[in-house]
């Protein structure tokens, strides 16, 4: 058996069966800066008990897997660096050499399943890359979604990704793409986009039942929620995308690759937004743990 930490939140709450919401850490540890990656963190777990939930933040310490970060551990990741960024390809590892490390969507769905939580927010998923016909970067983020019964809320694909391969993966992938409340897709920093949305749900029951559903007809992978930023946060698609497309562009000259891509083009984007970006992801990231805590009373 793995052997799993829990605080003692979590444990009293799955005791108890009450709602818990998974909650990812390489946002913390390679999506934001320090101090505001630990400020957000702690918001975001706010809000999940606000909305009478028990949050879950989930990341390896020291080769053991922990479920629920105590206060001062959450602390002393958020200020680590050469914390690894772990996928379902390097978790055995870590648990192996005994390391520290953060755990990406893909990992944290792994571990959510294990635990038995059903709902994850996040902010933003990893997909397929703008110029993938060359480079072949696709997060294992889009793999784990077809395998893993966990439903993720997110704020839709990230302008740095190439949206329509990414929505073509995902239906080849059979991942349901759900948007909540309305019928564009949002784009992350962006309410709305230019693509339409493959499905859409407007309440939370709806998407926990359609949750229920897969399971019972035997459908393996978890559902993507889009939840579209609040309008008042948001930063236009025709104002955002130019930045990306510098951001990616210096990735490109800079020969970023692999796992380094998407934390050097966010910190890029933030640079270059004047740290626009920056503010939109957090209140984004909320915003997901509002809907999430939401779906998991539904269960
Ligand atoms: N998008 C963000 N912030 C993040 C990530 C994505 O806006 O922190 C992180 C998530 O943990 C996601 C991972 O699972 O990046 C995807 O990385 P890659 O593209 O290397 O698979
Ligand atoms: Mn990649």
């Amino acid at each position: 058996m793995i052997k799993i930490e829990y605080s003692s939140a979590v444990e009293q709450a799955i005791k108890n069966d009450e709602p818990i919401v998974a909650l990812e850490s390489t946002i913390i540890t390679h999506g934001m800066p320090w101090p505001e990656n630990l400020k957000t963190a702690k918001s975001v777990e706010s809000v999940v008990r606000e909305y009478g939930a028990t949050p879950a933040t989930i990341a390896v310490i020291k080769g053991v897997i922990n479920v629920g970060l105590e206060d001062e551990l959450l602390s002393e990741l958020s200020e680590s660096r050469n914390v690894r960024k772990l996928s379902r390809a390097d978790l055995a590892h870590c648990l192996v050499k005994k390391e520290t490390g953060a755990t990406t969507v893909a990992a944290t769905m792994i571990i959510a399943k294990l635990a038995g939580i059903k709902i994850f927010a996040t902010g933003g998923i990893g997909g397929v890359h703008k110029f993938a016909e060359q480079t072949f970067d696709i997060s294992a983020d889009l793999q784990e979604l077809s395998s893993t019964s966990v439903s993720v809320v997110c704020a839709g694909p990230k302008a740095i990704l190439d949206i329509p391969k990414t929505l073509e993966v995902l239906e080849t992938l059979g991942v349901p793409v759900i948007t909540f409340g309305q019928a564009k897709l949002p784009a992350f920093w962006s309410s709305d986009s230019p693509f339409a949305s493959p499905l859409s749900l407007d309440d939370a029951h709806s998407i926990a039942k359609s949750h229920k559903i897969r399971e019972n007809l035997g459908i393996p992978g978890g559902q993507l929620i889009a939840n579209p930023i609040p309008k008042e946060d948001q930063i236009p698609f025709e104002i955002i995308e130019p930045i990306v497309i510098e951001a990616v562009k210096q990735a490109n000259q800079s020969n970023i690759i692999a796992k380094e891509v998407t934390p050097f083009i966010l910190s890029k984007i933030n640079q270059l937004s004047k740290g626009k970006s920056l503010l939109a992801n957090i209140a984004l990231i909320k915003n997901n743990a509002k809907l999430a805590s939401k779906i998991a009373l539904c269960f």
